[in-house]
């Protein structure tokens, strides 16, 4: 199958390492390790590249190429676990409705096979006069969690200092935005601090907003290894799976977590349940923050969240007297319109009793997408390479230095956030956008808007694995990707884990790992020269390296991608001579930060951070009485189904058809039977569902799964004012019958 690439010499072949059958093999760089293929039974590991838990499949290999897989034994996340998504992730890259060409928007309107070079043509011809006609930042993109951290890397720098974009932002706004302002802000670093052993460590673990069992199924299965008989509270306005599975479960009103945790701080204050010596050596704010939560009464916080006053005293007194807490929270905190301050506030429980750096404490956000820590740290976005900032010039001269590049070529100013950028498109100062690895016109939130503001562009291109996601159909230019499976790299994972990704099989047609694009993309463009050193994923890591250095990420002492297999994928930070840093192998496999009570703010200390709790921006009204919130809703579903909704297996294990959950006195209210189709409106849209009728959603509230096409037509689009995270999870609708 010698398919002849017109750029062969942009493919390095590094120290005879890539066989001619890889070399030659459509797309994708060849194994970054090499298995040994002489044995018919050899394997090599590598992470999934479905959700941030980051398991290890063992992928079996037949003459170099995948054939079946098995979760890793021997890897300190999964220890020889994995969901049917990690089952399934090889099945999901044969399907004809991969991307197998580039396709570009004819004359009449059609999309077209065109060859690279063609393709390549357009996209700069026509970004170059775009930016020609309005600037440099007329031009923008949106990129992802799920690629490889050097691919997310090398899309940020070409976009940037090769194209001289400004703007460009990732789905990582939807997900995780909130946690990294909420962490900046109060430990001066983006820093989730834990380690998955926590889970087994824990004598309490509090999950705010966090569905595990069917978002992180195999993190779950570390909460059950726990053998300390923890206590384990759910925060969710749903009885999910991970609350039916709980000891408490606080099925709060949707969007009063601030004064639940503020009101949980008011009573252990008062009765000094607090660890003052902690607070004194290592935190900054006591005074105002116990100032503030005094009007947050159990009396008033029961009212305000549906709780009763003896609930509120049972989660303090759990607080208090289990010997390690920790505080586990995701999207129910993250995707809201106070979202920074509700993720504070837990992270200002964990500090105020001292729950932070020792074994089984913390607060823990954990991450959604494969690769959402690679994002935060090198996508270039809204912050400079390796955690810097781009409004500093110590910062942008470090880079241009470690980069080898004219410092200015680095903006000195910040990206607009994903919503900015739309808003920009909405005002006409945005005219191209170059999207990869997201679907936004399913997942944003207030879809029609969404599609409306989209269809303004004069120029969008979108690079992804299938042609056919709903994006992709609105684009001019389609760029056909290489995915999980076919290409190499790294990702980091929830616990800031760096895993290997290989190609094991080959992509289909002409279909190209995203580095190899993005080094196509500055080759037309005519910038390759700076990127000379980014050769191969493998050459990219080393560069990632540098770039840490002297950061609170730091990994410096990873040699290469046979050190993270060796170790079963090392933590940040990894510095030699420091904690980890040594050759010693137990060293690498579990690490948790501030055992030292030393946080990244000059002064070495937290800040507890606070704000009085607002109204929900769009509460039920007599015409839209219901409270919609959304959400994952099987294990085997993922995000808009571009991937899962491919594979024969996860297809039988999911719902066929959307469907909205309904309490049972709510459905008898409005006459509804069980599994009726109706409809659900809200001021945006009305979207058309099977009523599942169903106790785990209070009265007054009901859910839509992400996963269908039509789920955001509903969402109001509101952001919370520090991270501009989308508020996903509440928004009010009717419930009618058809
Ligand atoms: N199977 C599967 N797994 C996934 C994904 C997937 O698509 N499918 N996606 C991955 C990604 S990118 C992410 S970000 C994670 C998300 O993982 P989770 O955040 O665990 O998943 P969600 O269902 O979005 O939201 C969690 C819960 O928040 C609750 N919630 C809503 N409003 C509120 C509120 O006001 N307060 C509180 N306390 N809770 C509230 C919802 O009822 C829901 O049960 O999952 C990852 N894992
Ligand atoms: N209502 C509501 N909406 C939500 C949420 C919610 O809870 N409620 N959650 C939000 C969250 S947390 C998230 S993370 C977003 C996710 O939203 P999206 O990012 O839009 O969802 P995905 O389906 O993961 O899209 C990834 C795209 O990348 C493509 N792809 C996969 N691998 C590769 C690759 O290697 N290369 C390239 N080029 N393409 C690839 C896939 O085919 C797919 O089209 O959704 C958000 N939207
Ligand atoms: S839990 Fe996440 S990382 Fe593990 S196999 Fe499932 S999708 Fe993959
Ligand atoms: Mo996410």
């Amino acid at each position: 199958m010698a398919i002849k690439l017109p750029f062969a010499d942009l493919l390095h072949q590094r120290d005879g390492r890539y066989t001619r059958e890889m070399l030659l093999s459509p797309g994708g760089f060849g194994l970054g390790v090499v298995p040994d293929r002489s044995k018919p039974d050899a394997t090599t590991p590598m992470t999934c590249g479905f959700c941030s838990t980051g398991c290890s499949l063992n992928i079996h290999l037949q003459d170099g190429a995948a054939v079946g897989l098995t979760p890793n034994t021997n890897y300190p996340v999964n220890l020889g676990m994995a969901c049917p998504k990690g089952w399934e992730a090889l099945n999901v890259l044969n399907s004809s409705e991969r991307a197998t060409t580039p396709l570009l928007r004819n004359q009449k309107g059609h999309l077209e096979p065109v060859s690279w070079d063609v393709a390549m043509g357009a996209f700069c011809s026509r970004f170059k006069q775009i930016q020609r006609d309005h600037g440099p930042e007329s031009v923008a993109w949106l990129g992802t969690g799920q690629l490889a951290t050097e691919e997310l890397a090398l899309l940020g720098a070409v976009a940037k200092f090769g194209m001289g974009m400004i703007h460009g932002d990732g789905n990582t706004r939807q997900c995780m935005a909130t946690a990294v302002v909420a962490y900046k802000q109060s430990f001066g670093f983006d820093a989730p601090p834990y380690t998955y052993q926590d889970f087994e460590e824990s004598d309490c673990m509090i999950f705010v907003g966090a569905n595990v069992c069917i978002a992180h199924p195999i993190l779950w299965e570390r909460v059950m290894r726990n053998k300390r008989k923890p206590e384990i509270i759910v925060v969710d306005p749903r009885r999910t799976e991970t609350a039916m599975n709980a000891t408490q479960h606080l099925a709060i009103r949707p969007k009063s977590d601030l004064a639940l945790f503020y009101g949980l701080a008011h009573i252990l204050i008062e009765n000094d349940w607090i660890d003052h010596d902690y607070i004194a050596d290592h935190t900054n704010g006591f005074e105002e923050f116990a100032a503030h939560v005094k009007q947050f009464t159990p009396e008033i916080v029961a009212e305000r969240t549906g709780l009763t006053v003896e609930s509120l005293h049972r989660v303090a007194r759990t607080i208090h007297e289990r010997p390690r807490v920790s505080f586990w929270w995701t999207m129910g905190v993250n995707q809201s319109y106070e979202g920074v301050r509700a993720a504070q506030s837990l992270i200002n429980l964990a500090l105020i009793t001292g729950n932070m750096g020792r074994p089984g404490t913390g607060a823990n956000s954990i991450t959604g997408q494969c690769n959402a820590m690679g994002s935060r740290l090198f996508s270039n976005t809204t912050g400079l390479l390796g955690g810097r900032d781009f409004t500093k010039a110590e910062d942008r001269a470090t880079v241009a230095n470690l980069l080898k590049i004219d410092v200015d070529r680095i903006p000195s100013v910040n990206s607009w956030a994903y919503p900015e950028i739309l808003e920009g498109i909405l005002a006409g100062k945005i005219k191209g956008l170059w999207v990869v690895a997201t679907n936004p016109v399913h997942s944003w939130i207030n879809q029609n808007q969404c599609r409306d503001i989209l269809d303004r562009l004069d120029f969008l291109v979108v690079q992804d694995m299938y042609s056919t996601t709903e994006t992709a159909r609105e684009a001019d230019l389609v760029l056909p990707a290489a995915a999980w499976g076919e290409k190499d790299g790294t990702f980091i994972n929830s616990e800031r884990r760096i895993g290997v990704i290989k190609k094991v099989s080959p992509a289909p047609g002409q279909a190209l790992a995203d580095f190899q694009i993005m080094r196509l993309v500055a080759h037309h463009w005519g910038c390759e020269s700076l990127f000379r050193e980014w050769r191969s994923p493998e050459d990219a890591f080393q560069i990632l390296k540098r770039l840490s250095a002297g950061q609170p990420c730091d990994f410096t002492a990873i040699k290469d991608y046979q050190h993270l297999d060796n170790e079963g994928g090392i933590q940040w930070p990894c510095v030699a001579g420091a904690s980890g840093g040594s050759a010693q192998s137990s060293e690498f496999t579990q690490r948790r930060l501030f055992e030292d009570g030393r946080y990244y703010h000059a002064d070495g200390k937290a800040k507890l951070l606070f704000e009085m709790p607002r109204p929900m921006p769009e509460p039920p009204t007599k015409d839209y009485p219901m409270i919609l919130l959304t959400g994952r809703g099987t294990a085997v579903q993922w995000h808009t189904q571009t991937r899962t909704g491919k594979s024969a297996v996860l297809n039988k294990l999911s719902p066929e058809s959307i469907y909205v959950e309904v309490n049972p006195r709510d459905a008898r209210e409005a006459g509804i039977q069980p599994h009726e189709w109706i409809a659900v409106e809200s001021q945006r849209g009305r979207v058309r569902a099977r009523a599942f009728v169903t106790n785990t959603v209070q009265p007054g509230q009901v859910f839509i799964p992400m996963h269908y096409d039509t789920a955001n037509q509903l969402t109001d689009a509101v952001f919370d004012p520090y991270s501009r995270q989308p508020s996903y999870k509440a928004c009010a609708v009717r419930i009618v019958r058809i």
